[in-house]
C-alpha cells in the first residue's frame, strides 16, 4: 500500500509479508511490515517490524493517512461457551496502527493514533 510516511508529501511504500516455517515449525507463520521511503534515487528501505502471526493475529491493510498505517486485525478470543476460537477461525476483530518514528516503525495504541500532530512531533524531534 502507498501513502506518505515521512511527511514530505511524496507517497512511500508499505509492504505486509509473511514468513512460514520460522524455527522449523511446520505451518507456523509470522507477519512483518516493511516500509520503503521514496527518494530521488528511488525506493529506499527504512524499517521493518513483526506485526502478527499464527498464534497472535492476522492483519490486512486498511489505510495510510496522516502518516499512520492502519490495519484491520483478526485474533483468537474466548467464545461465549468459554472455549477459545480454533486457530483456523479467529473471531476477534480490531485495528492496529503503526507510524514511522525516528526512522523506526512503532506500534501505536488507539489513543496515540488519533490524530497525530506531526508539527508538534517535528518540533520535539528538533529539540532532542
Ligand atoms: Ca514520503
Amino acid at each position: 500500500m502507498t501513502g506518505d510516511l515521512d511527511q514530505d508529501g511524496i507517497d512511500d511504500l508499505a509492504i505486509l509479508y509473511t514468513l512460514e516455517g520460522i524455527g522449523g515449525g511446520g505451518n507456523n507463520y509470522s507477519s512483518f511490515l516493511a516500509v520503503f521511503l521514496r527518494t530521488e534515487e528511488g525506493l529506499k528501505f527504512s524499517s521493518d517490524i513483526l506485526v502478527g502471526g499464527k498464534s497472535s493475529r492476522s492483519l490486512s491493510f486498511k489505510s495510510i493517512e496522516n502518516g499512520v498505517i492502519t490495519f484491520d486485525t483478526r485474533f483468537s478470543t474466548i467464545r461465549e461457551d468459554g472455549t477459545w476460537d480454533p486457530s483456523c477461525c479467529p473471531s476477534g476483530e480490531g485495528e492496529a496502527f503503526y507510524v514511522l518514528f525516528y526512522g523506526e516503525l512503532r506500534e501505536l495504541n488507539v489513543a496515540e493514533a488519533a490524530p497525530i500532530d506531526w508539527k508538534k512531533v517535528r518540533k520535539v524531534m528538533k529539540a532532542n
